[in-house]
């Protein structure tokens, strides 16, 4: 199997957190995608992804997967433990919803912000974006309050519980992990008052597959 992506970039790194996870890692051949230079935005990238968008997991039988959660469930029904998308209806559901707020309410807002109120990852994108958006620094704003509200969110539910989904390590977590991850590159930081988070983050970042992703 194969994965494009770029390296270090949130996205790409919550997939790369799960292979270390599960130790698959040897059995992708990873190929580099030029984001700064905008390869992923024309062809041949766009025939594989339409979105544009990386990770993109190519199967063996030339299928093309993209979307983080469809490739994460892809490897977790693979082999490996831990199960990181639940095993039980009630833990199934709840990695999913939780995971999905992490997605949209923090991992997103941060990107947005990080896309349309910052200078961004560089001039060459700029023209793949959409303009009117970029001149709207007050909607940047909206997006970057989003994100620390979700930090606030996030930091209750941790004080309840060790993980994002309950008791067990997930999917859930890999995403806050990594919306976290962009918003300090994107200079937004844990308020120190959110301890719960502040505690989950350091124990995350002592995690094996944290310190050495795939
Ligand atoms: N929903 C997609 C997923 O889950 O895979 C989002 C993927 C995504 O936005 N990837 C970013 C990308 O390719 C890379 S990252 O920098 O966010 O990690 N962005 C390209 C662009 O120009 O929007």
């Amino acid at each position: 199997m194969r994965i494009f992506d770029f390296p270090d970039f949130p996205n790409p790194l919550r997939v790369r957190i799960a292979l270390a996870e599960k130790n698959l890692g040897s059995l992708i051949d990873f190929v580099f995608v030029d984001l700064p230079g905008a390869e992923h935005k024309q062809e041949p990238f766009l025939a594989i992804n339409p979105e544009g968008t990386v990770p993109v997991l190519e199967l063996d039988d030339g299928t093309y997967i993209s979307e983080c959660t469809a490739i994460i469930e892809y490897l977790d029904h693979l082999e490996g433990k831990p199960t990181l998308t639940g095993t039980t209806p009630k833990q199934r559901a709840m990695i999913h919803m939780m995971q999905k707020r992490a997605e949209r309410e923090l991992l997103y807002a941060v990107g947005h912000y990080f896309h349309y109120g910052t200078p961004g990852p560089g001039p060459i994108l700029m023209p793949y974006k959409r303009p009117e958006w970029e001149a709207r620094t007050e909607w940047a704003g909206f997006e970057r309050d989003r994100a620390m509200e979700a930090m606030r969110y996030f930091n209750d539910v941790l004080a309840k519980q060790p993980f994002v989904a309950g008791h067990e390590f997930s999917m859930a977590d890999i995403t806050v992990w990594s919306g976290l991850y962009f918003a300090r590159v994107a200079k937004l930081e844990i308020p120190t008052e959110l301890t719960a988070l502040m505690a989950w983050h350091i124990e995350m970042s002592q995690r094996p597959s944290v310190v050495s992703p795939a």
